[in-house]
Formats: C-alpha cells, structure tokens, sequence
C-alpha cells in the first residue's frame, strides 16, 4: 500500500513539468562580440526556451528548453531568422 501511494503522488508531477532538454547549436556568422547578445536574444524569444549560453570563440549556443514548447528546429530557425544559420549538434 505505501508504495502505492507514493507512485499516486509522483505521477501527476512526472505529467505536469516534462524534463528540461539541452541543445548545442554551432552558429555561423558571429564576427564580434555583439553578434553572441543578437544570437541569445534570438534564441530567448522563442516560447519554452529557459537558457542560453553563446561562445563566440567556439561559434556555439547551448541552449536549454521544455521540449513541450520548443523544437531543436524552432531555434535554429530563430537563429537564421536573426542573420545567423545554426545547425543542431547532435
Ligand atoms: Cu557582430
């Protein structure tokens, strides 16, 4: 019975919050300094994103999202969008 109802409890919690998922983007394009703050501005405003990390010198973002929101694909769009091509790490 105790662990019954231990299950019961963790359940709804497992449906409500789906875990975390982390993309590394290599970005092209980025030239100065400015380009990196373009780049994690892009990739802030789309909907579920909750981090991201640019480093201009190894040309990356790591990117950290709700998969129930955000698509590996919906940031490299944001980023292309933005005048920087990107292509998810896999
Ligand atoms: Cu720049």
């Amino acid at each position: 019975m105790r662990s019954f109802a231990s299950i019961a409890l963790l359940l709804p919690l497992a449906a409500l919050a789906a875990a975390p998922k982390t993309v590394v983007l290599e970005v092209q394009n980025m030239t100065c300094s400015l380009c990196p703050i373009a780049v994690k501005k892009s990739l802030q405003q789309v909907p579920g994103v909750a981090e991201a990390k640019v480093d201009l010198e190894k040309k990356t973002a790591t990117v950290t999202f709700d998969p129930d929101k955000a698509t590996p694909a919906a940031l490299v769009k944001a980023t292309t969008d933005a005048g920087f091509p990107s292509s998810a790490r896999t």
